[in-house]
């Protein structure tokens, strides 16, 4: 039996196209620089909030009509979850999927008996995955719902909660793995404080870093190859996450030597949060060869928390197609962790929004593909940084020069050279004139 009798597998229209149930930008087969939006976009529905989504918040319950689900905590509806969500992804046309180990399988009792409802939906996710070809981008462990990880998961003071955790992360990089996961992702969940006074930090990243070490041998171990990414977010639900920001992230994995197995999947709204645009995450990230997966979704400028809204802004999905061309995705790829308002509550808002979503990246990616081809940006940087072309320049970038020779070098001139306009106006009319083109 259908979940969504009303609605056939959602085409490409194009631009004129007043469907709401259609799509006007992603063509998925439409090839820009030698490749497809398909392959450019690798798209991806979460589980959690597309599936799992009740529409509660801290003022009321939930609201989302699922007439699928019988609400119970049973196996059955869980497989019963999973076929509908794959018949979602289907019509929707996204090759992709990622979850939580908790969102697809119930928690048990006792860690086996969640370990074993986990493998019973992961049979249907797997029978699912052969049957239409969707693939899982990554999975991860939710270790944070629980009231057992209230101080934590691997930052815990709790050793026993720790061992707990780790014996969860084990289960979900098996099951990851199964089901031929192409990466495997850490959001911090929990690890983090409230308080500095109670909190030894250096012993929680000591534990950290342990932990992660132990998650690398075990990947190795089981033949597990996917890419392990960490998700940056500064705050929410702890006052304090430890993974705040790209920075952050790069400097623990780099004093912890962890640097060359893990990379970072980066989140709009969490990027927000840190005072950062989603376009500086993703360049920080990505200039160091660390750029692994986005979480697709915005926040709201009046809002000062995780809203997980809808990406739907033509110079957010540019800016973010700007960097994914220039530093690649894969094996990442766009993750909507994003759902529907609480007030959107039929189940066809989930095509609505994820249509939108898929619509304002692919439109993002053609517009930055229309700059790429002109150089539109890369000659005014170039023109602005073009004083180090000469022979000082090129010296200091060599390494070769010290503070006595530069020295003598600016006393002989008596003072420096005169500075150009750095144009920001101009270039900010010429984003637009790409955003007007097409
Ligand atoms: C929460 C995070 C979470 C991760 C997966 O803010 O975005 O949903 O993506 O654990
Ligand atoms: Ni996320
Ligand atoms: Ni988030």
């Amino acid at each position: 039996m259908s979940a969504f009798p009303q609605v056939s597998r959602i085409q490409y229209e194009g631009p004129q196209s007043d469907n709401p149930l259609a799509f006007r930008w992603y063509n998925a087969d439409e090839v820009i620089e030698g490749k497809t939006m398909r392959d450019h976009l690798r798209f991806t529905v979460c589980y959690w909030h597309t599936f799992r989504g009740t529409g509660s918040d801290p003022f009321g319950g939930g609201t989302m009509i699922r007439p699928w689900d019988d609400g119970s905590d049973s196996v059955a509806n869980a497989q019963n979850r999973a076929r509908v969500a794959f018949e979602f992804f289907e019509k929707l046309g996204a090759p992709y999927y990622a979850f939580h180990d908790r969102d697809v399988a119930p928690e048990g009792a006792t860690l086996a008996e969640s370990n074993a409802n986990l493998d019973a939906v992961a049979d249907v996710l797997a029978a699912e995955q052969q049957r239409t070809g969707i693939k899982l981008l990554w999975g991860t462990a939710n270790m944070f719902s629980h009231p057992r990880f209230l101080h934590g998961a691997a930052t815990t003071c709790n050793v026993e909660v720790y061992a707990y955790a780790a014996a969860q992360v084990k289960k979900a990089l098996e099951v990851t793995h199964r089901l031929g996961g192409e990466n495997y992702v850490f959001w911090g969940g929990r690890e983090g404080y409230q308080n500095l006074y109670n909190t030894d930090m250096k012993r929680e990243l000591d534990h950290l870093a342990a932990f992660f070490h132990m998650a690398v041998d075990y990947a190795k171990e089981i033949g597990f190859k996917g890419q392990f990414l960490i998700e940056p977010k500064p705050k929410e639900p702890t006052k304090h996450q430890y993974d705040s920001d790209a920075a952050a992230c790069l400097n623990f994995l780099r004093a912890y030597n962890l640097l060359d197995h893990f990379k970072l999947n980066i989140e709009t709204n969490h990027a927000t949060l840190a005072g950062h645009t989603m376009m500086h995450e993703l360049e920080y990230a990505g200039m160091q060869g660390a750029l692994g997966s986005i979480d697709a979704n915005t926040g709201d400028l009046l809002l000062g928390w995780d809203t997980d809204q809808f990406p739907t802004d033509y110079y957010l999905t540019a800016q973010i197609m700007l960097v994914l061309l220039k530093y690649g995705v894969a094996p990442g790829g766009v993750n909507f962790d994003a759902k529907v308002r609480r007030e959107s509550f039929e189940p066809i808002d989930l095509f609505y929004a994820h249509i939108g979503g898929m619509d304002a990246f692919a439109r993002g990616l053609k517009i930055a593909a229309a700059m790429r081809a002109d150089r539109a940006l890369e000659k005014f940087v170039e023109a602005r940084y073009s004083s180090w072309n000469g022979d000082l320049g090129q010296r200091i970038e060599a390494g070769q020069m010290n503070f006595h020779e530069l020295e003598k070098f600016i006393m002989a001139k008596g003072e420096a050279g005169a500075n150009t306009s750095g144009r920001q106006e101009l270039i900010e009319n010429v984003v637009n004139r790409y955003l007007d083109k097409l």
